[in-house]
């Protein structure tokens, strides 16, 4: 039987090399140095003088969409509550983001009614939010600071009495043979590894098993919109999607607690591509080759199950105890793309977004390409592409809008270090149109495959982890957390109390149906 890499390298072989814009360099386009670091640490691993570490991880966000009408500033919605269209009258309901809810007066209209409001908006004020006029119903964005400094207090709605949490079902009352579910005293909480703006990741141990985890906590109280409910949703689907795929970090198990989302993730104990940049200044091209490679790999496999993943960074990429990637972090993934579907919502991490978003333009999977280009340009040059450090003491180029207005604007300068071909694929992955970038032609993934920076690769092998990875992280014992920041690392474990009047303001109905156990790696464990 011919495998699907067969044909894919046949077809590669037939298939016209793409000519990439920007192929050829210009001497104009050639960097001269102008590296990240000012000088050079005592020790190697130590920071530079004056570096600060803390300003590498940056978080990822999610603008969100607003339509103006009729100084209006409307907002998705989904009310569980009982609500009513001050439209047409009648109930909002309905799954998903059936109701609009105009931000300043709290007005409360159908999706489908908000273009016909007349009424205009009682409380409307001068507001530094970007959006546009919703006359032709096209989706806008706002930016996220303004946005959540919402001051007045929610209309009261009549309420329906608050959902208990669902209580857990019993280990014991299961049916032989059906799955077993979790709770926190099953797990030994051990160190911390990570955190993010909406979550802390820990790593754990399963106390029947005695195997490793990493455990993403999520507070409840701090995905009260909807749309951060909605991300919880789709980090669970493509969690359950990526455990079938050696690239992606697969999910063993969810729980909650009044609280607390809890995500029982497979922990890879080799740490992020981050730290180890913060180690190598710069990756040699055979090593950046393999990692751009395998995450190719796990793009693509993403892509064709309808995925954007939208959040590729040096943070999102571990290695294993070998050194092969794994991808995590699916927070910000769109689901249910189809091939040539389109999506708008303005979101990633700002280093990272692609132009086609910065310009509000509606777009699809192009926007993973393009990140790989970042992310491979910080591995080879040891620096972004949109380095701003420079402007750090001029407020007027220290903002997140003049990084936009460079990512948008400024011609990328290939350091004159790289090869022709590496030159090329960066040039081909940051092409600012997204219909001439490389993988998002005519040949798709098979330009990426066909590309000569990846001449040397075997995709075949390498999908099976058949290729030796080049870097191998130094691991002493299953538990060694040397890779990960001792900044995580050396935080106190403990999980906070449960705090009643916190816990009371909680919608528990939201968060019905989380629990989940990974039939896989369930039967793996009782091999045990
Ligand atoms: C798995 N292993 C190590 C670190 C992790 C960080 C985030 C999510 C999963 C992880």
């Amino acid at each position: 039987m011919r495998s699907f890499w067969t044909e894919i390298l046949n077809a590669a072989a037939s298939h016209p090399f793409p000519s990439v814009p920007g192929d050829l360099l210009s001497p104009l386009d050639l960097d001269y140095g102008d590296e990240l670091f000012p000088n050079v640490p005592a020790a190697p691993g130590m920071p530079c003088t004056g570096e600060d570490r803390s300003i590498y991880r940056r978080g990822a966000r999610r603008w969100r969409k607003l339509y103006r009408v009729n100084g209006h500033i409307f907002q998705a919605k989904r009310f569980n509550r009982r609500a009513f269209c001050a439209y047409c009258q009648d109930r909002i309901w309905g799954l998903g983001r059936q109701g609009f809810k105009c931000i300043q007066c709290k007005l409360l209209v159908h999706k489908k009614c908000h273009k016909l409001v007349q009424k205009p908006c009682s409380n409307e004020h001068v507001d530094p939010i970007e959006v546009k006029d919703d006359a032709n119903g096209e989706s806008t964005l706002g930016r996220a600071a303004s946005v959540r400094s919402r001051a007045e207090p929610e209309p009261p709605l009549p309420e329906t009495p608050p959902a208990p949490v669902a209580a857990p079902v019993r280990n014991e009352d299961l049916e032989p043979g059906s799955q077993r579910q979790y709770s926190l005293e099953d797990f030994e909480l051990i160190r911390v590894i990570g955190r993010g703006s909406y979550a802390k990741v820990l790593m754990v141990e399963l106390k029947r098993t005695k195997r490793v985890y990493a455990m993403k906590v999520i507070k409840k109280a701090l995905v009260t919109d909807d749309e951060d409910i909605d991300w919880v949703q789709t980090e669970k689907h493509v969690f359950e999607t990526a455990s079938n795929h050696p690239f992606l970090v697969g999910l063993h198990s969810c729980f909650q607690t009044p609280s607390r989302l809890f995500f029982v993730i497979e922990f890879v104990r080799g740490g992020d591509l981050m730290f180890h940049m913060q180690r190598q200044r710069r990756l040699p091209e055979e090593h950046a080759r393999f990692y751009a490679a395998e995450i190719s790999l796990a793009l693509h496999f993403l892509h064709e199950r309808g995925v954007i993943y939208r959040d590729l960074k040096l943070d999102n990429v571990l290695l294993d105890h070998e050194g092969h990637i794994k991808l995590t972090d699916y927070g910000m993934c769109k689901e249910g793309v189809r091939p040539g579907d389109t999506t708008s919502t303005f979101c990633g991490t700002p280093n990272y977004i692609a132009p086609e978003i910065l310009r509000g333009e509606e777009y699809g999977f192009s926007v993973d390409w393009w990140a790989l280009g970042v992310l491979t340009y910080e591995m080879l040059a040891g620096r972004s592409p949109f380095d701003i450090s420079h402007a750090a003491d001029n407020p007027d180029q220290n903002t997140e809008d003049y990084l936009f207005q460079v990512i948008l604007e400024k011609t990328i300068r290939i350091p004159r270090s790289l090869s022709v071909k590496a030159a090329s694929v960066l040039k081909g992955f940051l092409n600012k149109s997204p219909s001439e970038r490389l993988g998002c032609g005519e040949g798709g993934f098979l330009d990426i495959v066909s590309h000569p920076f990846f001449k040397s690769i075997e995709w075949e092998m390498l999908e099976q982890k058949q290729v030796v990875p080049p870097f191998k992280p130094r691991l002493e014992g299953e538990r060694d957390l040397a890779n990960f920041p001792p900044e995580f690392t050396d935080e106190p474990v403990h999980l906070t109390p449960d705090n009643d009047t916190e816990i009371a303001d909680i919608d528990q109905s939201e968060f019905e149906g989380f629990e989940y156990v990974n039939p896989l790696l369930m039967s793996l464990e009782d091999c045990v």
